[in-house]
């Protein structure tokens, strides 16, 4: 299969994400078709062999390929300037699918100690059973990364900015040692989309997403996707994924291509608030500390300018009473939503140590950053001063 990239790489990204999957068009409609098909009819039996054995283009059943989830595969790596995408039925199905791939028993990883809860529970607790040992490094500083390096590191996996955190880890730095040590990198771009950071271009192998958050924006849909720089991993993600079955569904596809178009406005706008609330948080007598790397005093604000082209949508912060005044502003929040989940329209408020990342050890999670008094914060395209006045009220009620 080759990406779609080349009819439009001329173009800009906002630009890209609007026309996401028209390229293979047939009767000139301006939405991509959904093909709820789970099977495609052979013109003949010579045919259907010669589809099997790759020596034939064409479709033959939804799990291996489809038109509509192909669509997004190639929008997806388009945006990333990856050779191709695979996408998958979850974030995690993602993240399992480049695990399975790669890893194999006595490999060895180095991750992001502040990695989003599941992956590195997987890590920790599942992938462990097959032999494949990890360490947890702070990865915002690139010496930590070296360190753990062993002659048996298959892959270096990171999270910049970190769920919840908000951390960075300097991917061309990163991509540097992974390359000294023969290892992959791969980046869980979640946080800040294509349209903000695009690992490819700094040196990274691998690029996942969860496609439930930014890309597809509307809180309706879980979706996840894969992308490779080169043709070979490309092909050895595609065969797990297909054999694992961790592949998507046509409908889904078609949610997540709809929800891509607005990437841009979506982003510009909830990064625009984002600022603003950091900045008004900041200030606020209840709060006693803000996390954004669009602060001059986020330590890593001139990484941050350097390796992404905005500052993203998530903050993080604490509330004077610690956990106890955390939970009393999450619980009194009213037109912000407490729910987990981020990067959609609508701003959403949830406290890691007891949701997304209550499965990592106490002990762990504070040596990750994520403190008891951590709120996360995904802010979302509505009116600032609605948000403003919401969140000064909550912290005033606590
Ligand atoms: N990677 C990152 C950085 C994530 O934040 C998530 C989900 C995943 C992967 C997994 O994606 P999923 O399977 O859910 O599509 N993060 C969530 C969070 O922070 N709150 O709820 C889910």
């Amino acid at each position: 299969m080759e990406s779609g990239q080349k009819k439009t790489s001329e173009l800009r990204k906002t630009t890209r994400a609007i026309h996401a999957g028209l390229e293979h068009s047939i009767y000139g409609e301006v939405s991509v078709p959904i093909f709820q098909s789970s099977t495609f009819a052979f013109p003949s039996a010579e045919d259907g062999a010669a589809r099997f054995s790759g020596k034939q283009a064409g479709y033959v059943y939804s799990r291996l390929d489809n038109p509509t989830v192909r669509a997004l595969e190639e929008s997806v790596a388009n945006l990333e300037g990856g050779f191709a995408g695979v996408a998958a039925a979850s974030g995690m199905a993602a993240v399992s699918s480049v695990y399975l791939s790669f890893l194999s028993r006595g490999d060895h990883v180095v991750a992001t100690s502040c990695l989003y809860g599941s992956s590195r529970t997987v890590l920790e607790s599942e992938l462990s059973r097959y032999g494949v040992e990890a360490t947890f490094v702070d990865s915002s500083e690139l010496s930590n990364i070296e360190e753990a390096m062993r002659a048996e590191t298959k892959m270096l996996f990171v999270e910049t900015p970190m769920n919840p955190s908000l951390r960075l880890t300097d991917l061309a730095g990163a991509a540097a040692i992974a390359k000294k040590h023969g290892a992959l990198l791969a980046v869980d771009n979640t946080f800040s989309s294509p349209y903000l950071q695009r690992p490819i271009e700094l040196g990274a192998h691998i690029v996942i997403h969860s496609l439930t958050k930014f890309i597809n924006g509307h809180a309706d849909v879980i979706g996840g996707m894969v992308v490779t720089a080169d043709k070979e991993h490309y092909e050895r993600v595609k065969k797990v994924a297909i054999l694992f079955g961790t592949t998507m569904d046509p409908h889904q596809a078609w949610l997540i291509l709809r929800g891509m178009r607005t990437l841009g406005l979506r982003i510009e706008r909830a990064q625009e608030n984002a600022m603003k609330l950091a900045q008004f948080l900041q200030s606020h007598p209840e709060v006693t500390w803000v996390s954004y790397p669009g602060l001059p005093d986020h330590p890593q604000h001139e990484l941050a300018k350097r390796q992404m082209e905005g500052f993203g949508a998530m903050i993080s912060f604490g509330v004077k009473g610690g956990l106890e005044g955390g939970i009393k502003l999450m619980n009194s929040v009213r037109l912000i939503t407490l729910a987990v989940s981020l990067g959609g329209v609508e701003s959403l408020v949830e406290h890691p140590a007891s949701m997304t990342h209550a499965a990592i050890a106490p002990a762990k999670r504070l040596e990750a950053g994520i403190s008891d008094d951590l709120v996360r914060f995904s802010v979302g395209c509505e009116d600032f001063e609605d948000l403003k006045n919401d969140l000064d009220r909550a912290l005033r009620a606590k």
